[in-house]
């Protein structure tokens, strides 16, 4: 028996238009905050085709175990979810499989949450082929421990036609759950294979010796522009929260005639699903082997610190925050409060502040990147015997030889390296 697509990892969610968007918060001075991430949810619905009827901060003392709001909250939402005629309930916040399938029940309708949300967003936007097998791992993941759920949703469906008995729910849930680890274990070996050959034209790429700079950052930040204005590549640009989902690397000529790559990547989000981070560690790997990370922010937006800090939380996960980076301040051409770029400054060291749409900027973008190329880079005099022509191949080819002479048995060299090669010349220095 096979998985047909509408049945467990096609959710129906993109049959519903409409949605009634829900998050909470502890203590007063968060409301703001939770109004903020309630606009984010609007745009993520709006990506994934979802229409915003109401939004609600609701106040929360304690999670309720069972349905995560208290009762009199759900009848008050489930009264204006009608009155407004929201299709589906979307919370901000993750709901325990158990507390979905009891709102469900309450709301006789589809209860999303933040995460799930995410997900279906990059399964309808996924381009190639490991980004699709990565998003369905997450997604079977997301699935498997509320199979119940989905069931329910199919039992309701065949109600009244009196299709099952009794127990038969149990008994297809059996099966569903050994289908479904099967796709698991299928999924984890194709994403192994794809790996693998990603792993080789990294490796290749590294061979060639030309640094990298990986432009990253939050979702909407304009990563995709800066590659396309510096590059001319031809990136999709949209207004839209994950319009990128595959890396794209394109050469770039810098003024000294160096050349260098740029690698665009998949924006982060706050509350980006674990099972996601893990997903797209291997998509983002080209930026976990980069040499310099250009860390964009969008200095326009009203929340711009704390997607900072949860961009920061994604590198940090991805074990990047000790990365040589530059903080690039982008959008300024729209920035509505120019304090705030100085309190960026202060915070991150090795700022600069530009605009990808109209060029501003670019010069000191430019210089902070040929300096950090620098810091890359050292000039070292060198003794290596003949016989370690292993290690003289390596240099040559990774570096840039400024003299070299034969003396004996030694070549003596003064040759620019990458630091990452210093520790393997320590025993060699000369003079
Ligand atoms: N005003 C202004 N708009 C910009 C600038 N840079 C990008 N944008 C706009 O911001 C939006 C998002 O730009 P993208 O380049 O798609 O952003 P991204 O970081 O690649 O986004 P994802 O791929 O979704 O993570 C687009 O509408 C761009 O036109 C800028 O410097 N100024
Ligand atoms: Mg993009």
């Amino acid at each position: 028996m096979t998985i047909t697509k509408n049945f467990l990892l096609e959710t129906e969610l993109k049959s519903y238009k409409t949605a009634l968007l829900v998050g909470v918060y502890f203590a007063t001075d968060e409301k703001k905050n939770c109004e903020d991430n309630l606009d984010e949810l609007e745009r993520l619905g709006d990506t994934f085709g979802l229409q915003t009827v109401g939004k609600v901060s609701c106040p929360l003392k304690k999670i309720d175990a069972g349905t995560f709001l208290g009762k009199g909250k759900l009848e008050e939402l489930k009264v204006m979810a009608e009155t407004q005629g929201a299709a589906v309930i979307l919370f901000d916040e993750e709901i325990s499989p158990h507390q979905q399938r009891n709102l469900e029940e309450i709301f006789k309708k589809p209860v999303v949450d933040r995460t799930e949300l995410i997900i279906e967003v990059f399964a309808q936007r996924a381009q190639s082929r490991e980004a699709r097998l990565q998003i369905e791992l997450a997604k079977v993941k997301y699935q498997f421990p509320r199979l119940r759920r989905l069931w329910t949703h199919l039992s309701r469906q065949t109600a009244g036609g009196g299709a099952f008995l009794k127990g038969e729910g149990e008994k297809q849930i059996e099966i569903d759950r050994r289908l479904l680890r099967r796709r698991l274990d299928r999924l984890q070996e194709e994403i192994e294979e794809v790996k693998a050959q990603r792993e080789t034209q990294r490796s290749a790429r590294l061979r060639s010796g030309i640094p990298t700079f990986a432009i990253v950052g939050y979702t909407n930040a304009g990563k995709s522009t800066l590659l396309r204005a510096m590059t001319k590549a031809d990136v999709l640009v949209e207004d839209k929260l994950f319009a990128t989902l595959d890396t794209t690397t394109r050469k770039y000529l810098l003024p000294n005639r160096q050349e260098v790559l740029l690698i665009d990547t998949v924006g982060f989000i706050r509350k980006l699903p674990h099972t996601l981070v893990a997903a797209f560690r291997s998509t983002l790997e080209e930026a976990i082997h980069t040499d310099i990370l250009l860390h964009l922010v969008d200095i326009s937006s009203k929340t711009v610190e704390s997607q900072t800090e949860a961009a920061c939380a994604v590198l940090q996960e991805l074990h990047l925050q000790d990365q040589p980076s530059i903080m690039v301040l982008n959008k300024i051409d729209q920035c509505q409060q120019p304090l705030i770029i100085n309190k960026m400054r202060v915070k991150y060291p090795k700022t600069v502040a530009i605009s990808a749409k109209t060029g501003e900027g670019f010069e000191d973008l430019i210089e902070m990147m040929l300096t950090e190329l620098k810091s890359l880079r050292k000039i070292v005099k060198l003794r290596i015997p003949q016989s370690h022509y292993a290690l003289i191949s390596e240099i040559m080819r990774e570096g840039n030889v400024i003299f070299s002479e034969y003396e004996e048995n030694d070549v003596l060299m003064e040759v620019e390296i990458p630091t990452r090669l210093e520790y393997k010349v320590q025993s060699f220095l000369h003079g």
